[in-house]
């Protein structure tokens, strides 16, 4: 890839997922604890999770602190779910790293065709009418990669 290139694809962290097990003490500890605003919760069946977006508040002026980012919390909602698995195995903690795209698909046909094993055939559901897809950790330097692509303004937007 070409610099420009590069900077075109993969725009931006989205968020960062964090596993908990329990959401409502997670928010409380997130606000009280490191002053940061829960902005958005949604229950999403398909992906087994509660979750709750979490923003800092952006740094006053910007510069090199940049704008104030999200943290996603996940809470599982059945013992089958991926966070569940997570839960077990691991325990609380990082669990997945979500970068904006312009096109899902688009994006995930390249990473694939770089051998990479993206979870999904195509796009699903994400976070608040987003489209997503996953780029398997082993793949991956051991990070589960999400792929977001945001709704435009006119669908609305968390
Ligand atoms: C598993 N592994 C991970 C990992 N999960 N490594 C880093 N980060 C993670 N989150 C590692 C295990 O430690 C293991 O390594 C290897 O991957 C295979 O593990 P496994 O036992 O096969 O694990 P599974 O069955 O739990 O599957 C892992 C996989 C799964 C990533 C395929 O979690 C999955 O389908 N995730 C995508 C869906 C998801 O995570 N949804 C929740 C977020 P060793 O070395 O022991 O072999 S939903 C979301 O984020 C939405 C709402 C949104 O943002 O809008």
């Amino acid at each position: 890839l070409q610099r420009e290139e590069a900077a075109a694809v993969f725009q931006r962290i989205d968020h960062v997922g964090v596993a908990v097990p329990d959401l409502d003490a997670a928010v409380a500890w997130y606000e009280q604890t490191l002053g940061m605003r829960c902005l958005h919760r949604e229950v999403n069946q398909e992906q087994g999770v509660r979750e709750a977006m979490m923003a800092c508040e952006p740094a006053a002026g910007g510069g090199l602190a940049g704008p104030g980012g999200l943290v996603q919390l996940l809470a599982p909602v059945s013992p089958e779910s991926a966070v569940a698995r997570f839960l077990d195995r691991q325990g609380p903690g990082l669990h997945h790293v979500a970068y904006a795209v312009d096109d899902v698909e688009a994006e995930s046909a390249r990473l694939r065709g770089l051998g990479l094993r993206l979870l999904y055939e195509s796009a699903r559901k994400g976070t608040a009418g987003s489209r997503i897809n996953f780029v398997h950790p082993k793949d991956a330097g051991g990070v589960l990669v999400e792929l977001v692509e945001r709704p435009s303004p006119a669908e609305g937007r968390a």
